[in-house]
């Protein structure tokens, strides 16, 4: 398999824009308020576009990627590994099947896999990380397909959002939710559930108690020190203190801290953190 043209593939929610070591693209998710379209792309001006959004008083959505996009990300590759958001609040894990059937009619002797993540973000960092190893470790396609099934049941995304009204105003959660979250100094702590979607768990107030509570979630949900991914969306205080908890109680964990990209900043919203990590 490592004579093959690799590609790996993910959509821009993977808050990624390039992975060592490999041909990787993101593909790119796009940010909508009237007229304006920010492309989640490397050249994306990120304070811009929350500046923009902030001062819109019209309604703003998302696209996802088309067939298209997905495509030009496979380029003329022999294998194609990747990872989307969820299905369950995204069509972007659709338009890469629909994109999967049409490279395989051209480019029979090609081998094209595209997981459904049922998460986001830092969660679909950790596959990528896995697909990664898979492949240095020299496995076959058939392989790499079936253990990253296997690695992706045992892979969890939690949150601490300190409002939800993005996720409201786009239908992809209910109003009286999303009410409950905007009051003041009120952070929602959740997790990406099994079907993919956003799954509230606790309410709580200030960010020092939030992280109590998502510590205490991660190892309700089974973690033993595994590698943690982390993106904030301008809040690097909070992940730098919660990264130091983490690494208070599990000495070597290895853990990355990023900063959440368009489509992420654009819901999780000003003072988020995500965490990605192995149960
Ligand atoms: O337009 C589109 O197709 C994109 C829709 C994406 C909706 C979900 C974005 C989630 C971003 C927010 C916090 C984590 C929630 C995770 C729930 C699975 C990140």
């Amino acid at each position: 398999m490592n004579t093959k043209k690799i590609k790996l593939v993910a959509d821009s929610s993977i808050n990624l824009q390039t992975y060592e070591g490999f041909d990787f693209s993101a593909v790119p998710m796009k940010v909508i308020a009237g007229d304006t379209e920010y492309v989640d792309d490397p050249a994306l001006d990120l304070p811009g576009m929350l500046k923009g959004l902030r001062e819109y008083k019209g309604k703003s959505g998302t696209a996802c990627p088309s067939v298209g996009d997905w495509l030009n990300a496979f380029g003329d590759a022999d294998v194609v590994l990747g990872v989307t958001i969820t299905s369950g609040l995204s069509g972007c894990y659709n338009a890469s099947q629909v994109a999967t059937r049409e490279y395989l009619k051209k480019h029979p002797d090609a081998k094209v896999f595209v997981l459904d993540s049922l998460s986001t973000g830092p969660e679909m960092h950790l596959i990528m990380d896995k697909y990664a190893e898979l492949i240095r470790q020299g496995l076959s396609f058939e392989e790499i397909v079936e253990a990253i099934k296997q690695y992706s049941k045992k892979t969890h995304l939690i949150f601490s959002l300190a409002s939800l009204s993005n996720f409201a105003k786009n239908g992809r959660i209910s109003p009286a939710v999303a009410a409950a979250v905007g009051l003041l100094n009120i952070r929602i702590v959740g997790k990406a559930s099994d079907e993919g979607t956003l799954e509230p768990m606790h309410k709580c107030r200030g960010e020092k108690r939030a992280m109590a509570q998502l510590l205490q979630s991660m190892e309700k949900m089974g973690f033993r020190g595994g590698p943690v991914h982390l993106c904030h969306t301008y809040n690097p205080e909070m992940a730098d203190k919660f990264a130091a908890m983490l690494r208070e109680k599990y000495e070597n964990v290895k853990l990355t801290i990023r900063q959440n990209l368009g489509l992420c900043s654009y819901y999780a919203e000003e003072g988020a953190l995500l965490v990605g990590f192995e149960g």
